[in-house]
């Protein structure tokens, strides 16, 4: 994972034939990610997680619901959102999933957790975690508390749907040293792939997918 560079991520909810699937899958991409907001069930991931695991490349469940923890990803991706104003959303449904696949845990399910930090206020996930918008110094000490209080592999800048600011994205980058940093939200090209590479580990491009699917091929070859 320490080599990777850009990462898919399908939305279980949203439509993809299977030539699209495949394109996106022998893109040179580093792995994909099957995770959405809205409208993900049990069956809509089993099927999409069916798709990708005929190809080579690293299949991961961003886990967002309870009811769709689907068995035979290569890890299970687990958010923690650093800047909601609800422990909920920080500790306590990861808590009640411990507990109910507790046993599956014991034989190993890899699960690697990922702190999130949501700056775009009007994004869905924003909105359903009750975040509250944290300034560049709040950003940083919650990049600092990531790697140092929390020891997480992942801290994930997210603007989904809407492109960042590349200079906070440097900043947060020279806070750490053990903690991978993603960045997501509004790469939509491969300039803007280009631009956030510079600063990211690795970028996540989703929705230019299902906007213009040409684009999104365009961001892998921008970072390789
Ligand atoms: C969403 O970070 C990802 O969780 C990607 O964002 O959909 O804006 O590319 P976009």
């Amino acid at each position: 994972m320490k080599s990777w560079k850009h990462i898919f991520k399908l939305d279980p909810a949203k439509e993809l034939s299977d030539d699209e699937i495949d394109q996106l899958c022998q893109s040179g991409t580093d792995a994909i990610i099957i995770g959405g907001t809205d409208g993900v069930t049990y069956d809509k991931v089993e099927s999409l997680l069916e798709k990708v695991q005929a190809y080579a490349l690293p299949c991961l469940l961003e886990v967002s619901t309870m009811d769709a923890i689907v068995p035979g990803f290569d890890y299970y991706f687990i958010p923690m959102v650093m800047n909601s104003t609800e422990k909920k959303w920080m500790m306590d449904i990861q808590h009640k999933a411990i507990k109910h696949y507790k046993p599956f845990l014991d034989w190993g399910l890899p699960l690697l957790v990922e702190g999130y930090c949501i700056l775009n206020e009007d994004c869905k996930a924003f909105k359903k975690t009750n975040c509250k918008r944290p300034d560049q110094e709040d950003v940083i000490a919650y990049a600092y508390m990531a790697e140092h209080f929390f020891s997480l592999p992942i801290f994930y800048i997210e603007y989904s749907g809407m492109y960042g600011d590349p200079e906070l994205v440097a900043q947060v980058k020279a806070e750490l040293k053990q903690t991978l940093l993603f960045y997501g939200g509004g790469i939509v090209n491969h300039d803007k792939a280009r631009e956030m590479k510079k600063h990211a580990d690795v970028i996540i491009v989703g929705n230019i997918i299902y906007d213009d699917f040409v684009k999104a091929l365009e961001t892998v070859t921008a970072v390789k």
